[in-house]
């Protein structure tokens, strides 16, 4: 479509926003159609099209809303009131994608998504998409989605979850949703939503290349593949452009077109009458047939790709203009005159209605309070309720569920002599299993293999398929799973076979499920416990991916709690600490297992058998951020530590006891994030000397917390010596060791605070 005027001096102006709203007023003033008699509300808007007349004016409403909170925040951004101004000018073809689904259908949403929003809100009486939105434009305390923390399209009743801004990481957990609400059905699990609901994701065009993007269709192929339901309505909002890089001619259909487990659709999104029954088509087939669906739809982008791109700059006028004439609210326009719907005034009445209201609701939303306490800010964050989480965590009403999954009263692992570390983790996670039935297991190899090191042996049967299963070898869908069937209830423990491999998916932890509660003022939670197999020392088996030594990216995560046993009794108690830090307070939780401890069973000497210890009946919780101490009464020296640096400060204290004739104590930290600065305190308090013992790095590492807690304690003056990794990547074989702090450095420090 062209614009029925030639390029003029007005048109070359450098503000887009006030050019694309000309446009829409003289596109209307100098139309000349031919005019239709105005159908009833049922009958088609124009002959053959699927959408109505009503559904077209409450698309148009939908779309002018969408168009009008755009233009108000370019003009209140310069005066502060506004402090986002990435639009969706050009996508309010997505209303339709609303209209065609339900607000019970969980939604991840594009950043373009004010269409789509205003018309998701008219599917519950009662609700203003202007003035929500207006809320969060102005960043207000009031906002409905965040709570004034970012501007977000989200909304708890209509089941719209707030996403970040980076591009493309919400698909995989739009997929972990979309498997989740199929797989409920399995387990006996209710859902929060119908069953019979699809999860919808949009992302743009330049994001469907991203390899988030990309992994996530692939694991929605791998799934229907195996003919198991994954109905994700994948919506890749097509402008051509991501930023200001062109995604070259028909790249889109090409890629997706024929790809044999992704169901691909096209719909135009710049024309209502035309799209409608398009989209129509993806939805139903998404929804009956179950199977991942790919909906591309066409748009296009006018007004720059936020306030502060001035496309002028850096595209040809001639450019501009013939992309600003594909804007699908001149095409609505013309749908709305030529069906006899509208007369030019009463549409240039209705533009400029919409206008004043979107304007009055931002300055009501300017005056409305913003976050002004750090508290306010950070209440969403991390909720913690302790005496419910103990509670929670001590609970022993499952009884029946245990035996079961044990297998007899003698089975019972409190009944059984003291065992090793990976030999009680497995117990610890049979008995999670009976406690909530809605809790899932899986992971690589987690299943009948029991995982490379065994720890969750025995699981896949006493659990079934139906709760602990493989996944396909990708850390990213794994965690996106995770927050897919957390998302719907239920409460996964997702594995991550080697600490190094966290890497390669930390984003689905950092960005999206430990950001979920902040970003929606705590209305949404997707509560998970993240196993993984961590930590140096191994034997046998070395190298720096299976040694990683470095949780540097985990403790500096917002939010996230960090719990590393360094023995099986404790596992098993912090287990249920989490698991109930999860179910209570809807937090995410990663639990490090110290891989060289899984087998071992001696301190001392070899067969003394004293790093078994007894199972913790249930009944039996560790609090959160509480440690243990070993030789309470000493105070000559006193060392902290975590994982594998307990049994080996234990030693090297029996060295030092013979040697120096001092008493030693041992401090494990068990509680890695957040660290538990008034413990440390209180430990450090009584301390003659200290050694900060951490197997980790020594930039970054939990040792650098430790320190800085005796310090703001006000202690800095105690002799303190820091035994720590050194910050290298950790070599294979024997070497490993010349990386790793070992036992002679903790002597060696105790001899240097000796003088
Ligand atoms: C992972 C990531 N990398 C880079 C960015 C910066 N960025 C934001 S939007 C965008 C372009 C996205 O283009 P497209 O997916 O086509 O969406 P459009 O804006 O065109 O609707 C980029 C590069 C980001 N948000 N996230
Ligand atoms: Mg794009």
């Amino acid at each position: 479509m062209s614009l029925p005027f030639p390029i003029t001096a007005r048109h070359k102006g450098f503000n887009r926003a006030e050019i694309v709203d000309q446009n829409f007023t003289e596109f209307v003033t100098l139309w000349e159609g031919e005019v239709r008699r105005a159908p009833h509300d049922d009958q088609p808007v124009l002959p053959g099209s699927a959408l109505d007349a009503k559904g077209f004016r409450e698309l148009f409403e939908s779309q002018l809303i969408s168009r009008h909170l755009d233009l108000m925040a370019r003009v209140l951004r310069v005066q502060n009131k506004v402090f986002y101004t990435i639009g969706s000018s050009g996508h309010e073809g997505n209303a339709m994608v609303a209209r065609l689904t339900r607000h019970t259908d969980p939604a991840f949403l594009h950043y373009r998504s004010g269409g789509f929003m205003a018309e998701r809100f008219r599917k519950l009486p009662g609700m203003d998409p202007v003035m929500d939105s207006a809320l969060s434009f102005a960043a207000s305390k009031d906002d409905p989605a965040s709570g004034g923390r970012h501007k977000v399209w989200g909304s708890k009743p209509l089941w719209v979850l707030p996403q970040t801004s980076t591009i493309a990481s919400h698909l995989p957990k739009a997929l972990g949703t979309a498997i989740a609400i199929d797989h409920a059905r399995r387990i006996g699990h209710t859902l929060p939503v119908p069953d019979d609901s699809i999860a919808i994701c949009s992302f743009g065009d330049a994001s469907s290349n991203h390899a988030t993007a990309q992994t996530a269709f692939n694991a929605a192929g791998w799934t229907a593949y195996q003919k198991l339901p994954a109905p994700v309505l994948f919506v890749c909002e097509d402008n051509g452009i991501g930023i200001s890089v062109k995604t070259p001619t028909d790249w889109v259909a090409a890629n997706y077109r024929s790809r044999s487990n992704l169901d691909y659709f096209y719909a135009d999104g710049l024309d209502l009458a035309e799209g409608y029954a398009q989209v129509q088509r993806a939805v139903d087939h998404c929804r009956s047939t179950r199977r991942p669906t790919f909906l591309h739809l066409k748009t296009t982008r006018v007004m720059g790709h936020a306030g502060t791109d001035f496309e002028i700059e850096w595209r040809s006028i001639e450019e501009l203009c013939a992309v600003e004439a594909t804007d699908p609210l001149l095409r609505s326009a013309a749908i709305g005159m030529e069906s006899g719907l509208y007369s030019k005034d009463e549409l240039l009445a209705l533009y400029e209605a919409t206008r004043k209201r979107c304007f009055a609701a931002a300055e009501e939303a300017d005056r409305r309070p913003k976050l002004e306490r750090l508290d306010d800010v950070m209440a969403p964050l991390a909720p913690y309720t302790p005496a419910k989480v103990k509670a929670e965590a001590e609970r022993t009403d499952y009884a029946d569920a245990r035996l079961k999954a044990f297998g007899s009263v003698e089975k019972l692992p409190e009944n059984q002599p003291p065992r090793h570390l990976a030999i009680q983790i497995g117990q610890a996670l049979h008995d999670t299993m009976a406690k909530y039935p809605e809790s899932l297991l899986f992971g690589e190899d987690v299943a009948q293999k029991g995982g490379v090191y065994t720890v969750t042996k025995g699981l896949h049967k006493a659990f079934k398929n139906t709760r602990v299963f493989n996944t396909l070898l990708d850390e990213t869908v794994i965690l996106g799973l995770a927050q897919g069937y957390a998302n719907m209830g239920m409460l996964p423990i997702p594995e991550i076979q080697y600490l190094a491999y966290f890497h390669n998916a930390a984003d689905q932890i950092r960005g999206e499920a430990a950001s979920l509660q902040f970003f929606s003022n705590d209305q949404y939670r997707n509560p998970l416990v993240m196993r993984v197999a961590s930590l140096g020392y191994q034997r046998g088996f070395g190298g720096h991916f299976h040694n990683d030594n470095s949780i540097a990216a985990l403790r500096d995560i917002p939010g996230l709690v960090v719990g590393c046993p360094s023995r099986g009794d404790d596992a098993a108690t912090m287990l249920r600490t989490l698991t109930a830090l999860a179910k209570v307070d809807g937090r995410v939780c990663a639990f490090l297992e110290p891989i060289a401890l899984y087998m071992t069973k001696d301190l001392y000497d070899a067969g003394d058998g004293a790093w078994q210890f007894a199972y913790p009946a249930p009944g039996e919780a560790m609090a959160l951020g509480e440690g243990r101490v070993y030789g309470e009464d000493a105070s000559d020296l006193v060392v902290f530590t975590f994982g594998n640096g307990v049994p080996m400060a234990l030693r090297a204290a029996r060295t030092v006891e013979a040697e120096l004739k001092w008493k030693v104590r041992v401090v494990d930290l068990r509680w890695l994030a957040p660290l538990n600065d008034a413990f440390i305190a209180s430990e450090a308090k009584t301390a003659k000397r200290i050694i900060v013992l951490d197997e980790g790095r020594k930039s970054a590492g939990v040792g650098e917390g430790v320190i800085s807690a005796i310090v703001e304690a006000g202690l800095g003056a105690t002799p303190l010596e820091r035994v720590v990794g050194a910050d290298t990547f950790t070599p294979l074989a024997g070497a490993a060791f010349l990386v790793l702090p070992g036992e002679a450095d903790v002597v060696a420090a105790a001899r240097r605070l000796a003088g």
